[in-house]
Parts: structure tokens; C-alpha cells; sequence
């Protein structure tokens, strides 16, 4: 595939091709492990998906054939959080956690490999999971010192069942692609070389489906473990969709033209 770079970042590669941007996680030397510079760059990377009405559906993967993303960077790891090179702690990678929920178009994990700690979170929080047969699941987390409470394990859960998910976290051992499949969390299992292939080929179908009925049907599957956020974001959509229809135009043009709005006009639906 011919991917043309979006942006340039240090920490990721961000790049385009016929409506698909993708996002590699670019730090080989630690199997893609994220530092706070990783989850700011994937951040913004992921706002330009936003705003960018040429990207339909966004890829999240990692360099090379070892790892996805295997969590948090442990060398830069300090007290209260990693430690940025402008020396202060954050636990950043939640922001980006928020941004993939939010964004308003399917994200799809391209799993090359491990899958652990923080990285097995990223694969989660993401709407599908498209894996090579050489990839591994699994959280470290009560082995290193970390847990992610958040989507990390209550949306875990919704995949795999709460027996599961505690086994997951309680163990800390590694899953192959297929056992990963069988609980659910992953969508797809493939050979590595059909990997990208695969993906695209999957973001192709979704990009003939009507845009506005996927971005609804996320916000619904969203908005059930969201609670007021999720419904505030779906009631965005409906107010974008109220935007769309001629009768918010009618309030609109009365007021600018000094009138009373005819609303008698418009269907009441039963
Ligand atoms: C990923 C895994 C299982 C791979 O094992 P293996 O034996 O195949 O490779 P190796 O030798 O461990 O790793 C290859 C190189 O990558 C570095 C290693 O240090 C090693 O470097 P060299 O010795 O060759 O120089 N590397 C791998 N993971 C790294 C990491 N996370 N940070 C820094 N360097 C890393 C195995 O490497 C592994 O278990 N990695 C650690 C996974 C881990 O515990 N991640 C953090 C979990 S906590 C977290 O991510 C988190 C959270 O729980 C909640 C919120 C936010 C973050």
C-alpha cells in the first residue's frame, strides 16, 4: 500500500492511504513500550483523524513483527506516573484511552505481535482487534507494579466475561492469537504477511457502510458502559443529525429573518 505520511512525530509514524490513516507506534528497541512524548504524539495524531473529513477509519499498530505496544516505557517510569522530558509524571496514555472511545469514526488494532501490560489496553479500548497468529495477549500489571481499573478492565470484561478478565489480570499470563479469539477480544486471526492486507480490506468494506450509521451504532455500543459521558456524546450526534434536517433550520432562519417559526409544517412522528 502506498501510505504518505500525514506528519512527522519521534515517537510514531502517522500516515494516509485512500480514506485509512494509520498510526505505528515507533520504538522497536522497547517492543513499542509508550513514554509520555508516544501518547501526546498518538494524541494529536488522533485529533487530526478527527478533524480530517477525508479519514474514514484509523489503524493503530506497532514497527516491526515483535510488538504491538508492550505498555508503559518501564525506563522512564517514576514516581506518580513517566516521567516526560520536561521531567513531570503523567499517566497520559488515559487521554488517548478517551480519544479513540470518542472519536467518531471505527479505530482498528493491527496486533503484530505482543499485546501486553498498557499495550493490551490500547488493543482493547480500540472497536476492533485484527491479529497476526504470531501475537500475545496478556496483562503485567500486578507483576510490575500498575493496573489499569479503567476500560482497561470493565470494558475487558464486556469482551471476555468477568471470570476471564479477573483470570487475565489476577495471573498475568500471555494468550496466543487464537485463545485471544475464542474469549472475544479479538475480532480476526491471520498470518502475519495477510496482516495489513487483511485490515485494509476490512477497512474498505466498513467505508462503503454509511458513516453516520457507524458513528451512531460506536456511540450506542459506547454509550452503554459511558453512562453520562457516552450519552452526552450521543446526544452530540443527534444534535448534528437535528443540524442536518430543515426543520432546525426553519428556528434558525425566523429568527434571523424576525419572523415566528413555522414548525406546523413538520411531521410528528409516532
Ligand atoms: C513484551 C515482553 C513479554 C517480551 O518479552 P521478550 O522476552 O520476547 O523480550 P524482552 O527481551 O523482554 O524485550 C525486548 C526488549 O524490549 C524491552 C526489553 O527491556 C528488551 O530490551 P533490551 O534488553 O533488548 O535492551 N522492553 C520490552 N517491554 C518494555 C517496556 N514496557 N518498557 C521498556 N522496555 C521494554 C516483555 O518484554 C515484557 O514483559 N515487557 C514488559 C511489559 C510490561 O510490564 N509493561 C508495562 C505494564 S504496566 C502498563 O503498561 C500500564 C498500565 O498497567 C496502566 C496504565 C498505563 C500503563
Amino acid at each position: 500500500f502506498d501510505w504518505k505520511s500525514i506528519k512527522e512525530y519521534s515517537d510514531i509514524k502517522f500516515e494516509f492511504f485512500e480514506g485509512i490513516a494509520k498510526i505505528t507506534i515507533n520504538r522497536p528497541e522497547v517492543y513499542n513500550a509508550f513514554r509520555p512524548e508516544t501518547n501526546n504524539q498518538m494524541i494529536e495524531a488522533m485529533d487530526i483523524c478527527r478533524e480530517r473529513t477525508d479519514i474514514n477509519v484509523v489503524i493503530l499498530t506497532g514497527t516491526g513483527d515483535k510488538a504491538f505496544c508492550s505498555g508503559g516505557d518501564q525506563n522512564v517510569k517514576g514516581v506518580g506516573g513517566y516521567v516526560g522530558e520536561d521531567g513531570v509524571p503523567r499517566l497520559n496514555v488515559l487521554d488517548l484511552h478517551k480519544r479513540i472511545r470518542s472519536l467518531p469514526k471505527p479505530v482498528i488494532a493491527m496486533v503484530n505481535g505482543y499485546a501486553i501490560g498498557g499495550g493490551h489496553v490500547l488493543h482493547v479500548v480500540c472497536d476492533l482487534t485484527i491479529a497476526s497468529d504470531n501475537a500475545k495477549f496478556g496483562q503485567t500489571g500486578p507483576k510490575v507494579g500498575s493496573f489499569d481499573g479503567g476500560f482497561g478492565s470493565s470494558y475487558l470484561a464486556r469482551h471476555v466475561g468477568q471470570k476471564k478478565a479477573r483470570e487475565i489480570w489476577f495471573l498475568c499470563e500471555q494468550y496466543t492469537a487464537d485463545e485471544a479469539e475464542k474469549m472475544g477480544m479479538v475480532n480476526k486471526v491471520v498470518s502475519l504477511e495477510e496482516l495489513e492486507a487483511t485490515t485494509v480490506k476490512w477497512c474498505k468494506t466498513i467505508m462503503k457502510r454509511s458513516p453516520l450509521a457507524i458513528r451512531m451504532i460506536k456511540r450506542s455500543l459506547n454509550a452503554e458502559l459511558d453512562g453520562q459521558h457516552g450519552l452526552m456524546e450521543m446526544a452530540g450526534d443527534a444534535t448534528l443529525m437535528y443540524y442536518l434536517m430543515e426543520e432546525a433550520q426553519e428556528g434558525k432562519n425566523a429568527f434571523l429573518e424576525k419572523r415566528d417559526p413555522d414548525f406546523d409544517k413538520f411531521p410528528k412522528f409516532p
